[in-house]
């Protein structure tokens, strides 16, 4: 199937923050790529984006900040939107889902469904606050894991221990933001029945796109094994788009109903103020356009599932021809989160390295967590800078510049005999068109990178295998046909960097003084003709010194002990003390020995992450055979001491009557007594004033 035309769309992102490198790395930068590459093939194609203002993320921001929602979207949509613009990244329109003309045409787009039996009403039991008059969602409603018992776990997840979790499970659940106790409560809703299109999909995925990234069609594949089931798409809440039926009243459509139909809206936009364009319904419902959602892993299911099923339950629209998913980024090791302020945000990123968003671009595509979640470092950002982009790339287009200024004033020269290694050095870049061109029809956007890469490594070998500098007294003609070429690889260079690199790429044509290029030109060795006059030359890419490297980790560094420390607080803050035992007697009390003993020893059991071994002196060494003058206990405290040595001398309770117990071929002797803190952390007993060892504790 040739395509007429393509429809490129990247993920809306959320209005409750900055977008950060996860995103740009996950979609925006892949996406952009792909975009500039279609141009650049005079390809007729859009790029769609958007911010997505709906949903809960934005209320909650709003209600901590202090501000109305409509100041939280308004705010972060301008930043998003300024900061898309400064790191080059193309939309064709750059709309948000609070627009008149999204919300009508959503609503419009339900309407229909609606009008045509597309949706099942069902009613169910929600957790109510009745003194706010509110329905709550599963992040906002927090109470007590059934399962580790913490407080303030959530209705989605208990942070604590990790399970995954429903409202239904908690434990005397509340309102997270309000303390209120919480009822249930009946309430409509209308579902789209997924089920039904479940054999559509099936073949439609897994019989037809069978081309998807692995990680894509692996996805839907499960979620298609699991059985589909009807899946809501109206909520209780007051931000939104009003739900356009009789008796909805204080209903909105669910975000993820809305947001992806904002592809289209904004389609609509921009075709509207552009009618050269055409029509928004040639872009949406002519089998001839190709449509691409860029999107992250988490959004899969409904790029995949949820938005197709909506698009065929109206009918007259295309799907999706490919969805190229990418996995995570991590940050240092870590899962970037926006609440925990775990990330590089991009308008700081702008601000803190002016002028450098090609490098970031570069990092991130060489990088990208295309096959598997990846990490950014900062050093490994450095590193690419200084060894890849400065040392390779750079530093090869500067010595051409600068030595054709010197000996042909800055004149390309002239190219007479090539030599074996001259036309080795051709044959080896002339093929890079059609290698960067099959990465990128393939999404491979991180291969088709070093594809391009390539050029510059090639350029800069031969340039330091043929050490024209040396030849300048004995051969100004071989001089000449060194630079020619290597002007020549320049300028592919200009070219293929285009999509990846748009800033530096346009240096790079200005520094050539090549007027126009076309992306066919790629490959091609006679670019610019002999005695053109190249522009001026500035430095590609500069060096990145440690200190401004430091400086970010420091920052990284500094966040990471803000958030434990906020932790910390909050779990001390949720602490209860465990409820009092049933009760026992003096007799059933008496039954253990508790004994008070010093520390003579304490060290790390080896190969064991958690225990200590303790040497006591239990004042009974008269009791035991001769050359055993101390009692051998092993206590599962080895995390909470670091140092161990810190118990040496100091009294401690025990108890002295468990039976022997073997661990890592060690006996142990008994148990050490020790409170745990809200943390987790254990902490030894000891006495308020000195006893003798053995004295027995009751
Ligand atoms: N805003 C989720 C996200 O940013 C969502 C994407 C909408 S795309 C239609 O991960
Ligand atoms: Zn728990």
């Amino acid at each position: 199937m040739v395509f007429k035309r393509n429809l490129i769309t990247a993920a809306l992102p959320y209005a409750n923050g900055p977008v950060h490198i996860g995103h740009l790395a996950g979609v925006y930068v892949p996406a952009d790529i792909y975009v500039r590459y279609l141009r650049l093939k005079h390809r007729p194609v859009l790029f769609i984006g958007g911010s997505d203002e709906h949903g809960v993320p934005v209320t909650i921001r709003a209600r901590k900040e202090g501000i109305t929602v409509q100041e939280v979207v308004d705010r972060y949509h301008n930043l998003i939107k300024k900061s898309f613009e400064d790191f080059g990244i193309s939309f064709d329109i750059y709309s948000r889902t609070t627009s008149s003309i999204h919300h009508q045409f959503a609503s419009d787009y339900f309407k229909h469904l609606y009008d045509n039996g597309k949706f099942i009403e069902q009613i169910s039991e929600q957790f109510y606050d009745e003194q706010t008059g509110h329905f709550l969602t599963d992040r906002n409603i927090r109470g007590e894991c059934p399962h580790c018992h913490s407080l303030g776990a959530y209705g989605d997840q208990c942070e604590k221990c990790g399970s995954t979790l429903s409202p239904e499970e908690l434990i005397n659940p509340y309102n997270a933001e309000t303390g209120n106790p919480l009822v249930k409560k009946a309430t409509k809703h209308w579902y789209l029945p997924l089920e039904q299109h479940e054999p559509w999909l099936r073949e439609w995925i897994l019989e037809n796109h069978k081309e998807w990234r692995s990680n894509v069609y692996g996805q839907c594949k499960s979620w298609l094994d699991g059985g589909l089931r009807p899946r809501a798409v109206t909520r209780d809440l007051d931000w939104g788009i009003p739900v356009p039926v009789e008796g909805a009243e204080g209903k909105v459509l669910y975000v993820w109903f809305d947001a992806p139909i904002g592809y289209i809206s904004n389609t609509k936009e921009l075709c509207d103020q552009h009618p050269e364009l055409g029509s928004w319904e040639t872009w949406w419902k002519d089998p001839e356009t190709r449509l691409i959602h860029f999107i992250g892993k988490d959004n899969i299911v409904f790029h995949c599932i949820v938005f197709p099923a909506m698009l065929k339950a109206h009918g007259d629209y295309i799907l999706p021809d490919n969805v190229p998913s990418n996995e995570f980024l991590n940050l240092e090791g870590d899962k970037i989160s926006t609440s925990r302020n775990w990330a590089v945000w991009l308008n700081e990123y702008l601000v803190d390295m002016p002028g450098k968003q090609d490098v970031l671009r570069y990092v991130l595509t060489a990088n990208a967590p295309e096959t598997k979640d990846n990490d950014f470092t900062w050093k490994d950002y450095q590193a690419r800078n200084n060894n890849e982009l400065v040392a390779i790339f750079g530093n090869f287009v500067n010595r051409a510049m600068k030595l054709t200024e010197k000996y042909f004033e800055g004149k390309v020269p002239t190219a007479t005999e090539l030599t074996d290694y001259d036309r080795q050095t051709l044959e080896d870049f002339c093929h890079v068109k059609e290698r960067v061109e099959t990465l990128l029809e393939e999404f491979k956007f991180r291969d088709a990178q070093k594809e391009a890469m390539e050029l510059a490594r090639i350029g800069n070998k031969y340039l330091a295998e043929t050490e024209p500098w040396k030849l300048a007294k004995t051969d100004m003609e071989r001089v000449g046909t060194i630079l020619n070429l290597s002007l020549q690889i320049s300028a592919n260079l200009a070219i293929a960097f285009e999509p990846f690199l748009p800033f530096s790429a346009e240096k790079l044509r200005g520094m050539l003084n090549m007027q126009s290029f076309d992306w066919d030109q790629l490959g091609q060795t006679d670019l610019l003709p002999a005695g053109h006059q190249l522009g001026e030359s500035v430095l590609l890419f500069e060096k990145i010194e440690d200190e401004v490297i430091q400086k970010q980790i420091d920052r990284l560094e500094r966040i990471k002990k803000e958030n434990e420390q906020k932790e910390q607080e909050e779990i001390l803050k949720n602490w209860r003390p465990d409820p009092i035992k049933a009760d026992t007697s003096i007799d059933e009390f008496d039954k253990t020995d508790i004994r008070v003993g010093t520390v003579i020893a304490c060290e790390k059991v080896k190969k064991s992450d958690k225990l200590l071994r303790l040497t006591i002196d239990d004042g009974m060494a008269d009791t035991r055979s001769e050359g055993q003058p101390y009692r051998t206990i092993l206590s599962g405290i080895a995390l909470s001491y670091p140092n161990p040595e810190v118990l040496v001398g100091k009294q401690i309770l025990f108890i002295a009557n468990f039976p022997p117990r073997k661990m890592m071929g060690i006996e142990s002797q008994g148990m050490v007594l020790s409170a745990v803190d809200a943390n987790g952390k254990l902490v030894v007993t000891s006495l308020t004033a000195p006893v003798k060892n053995g004295a027995q504790v009751g």
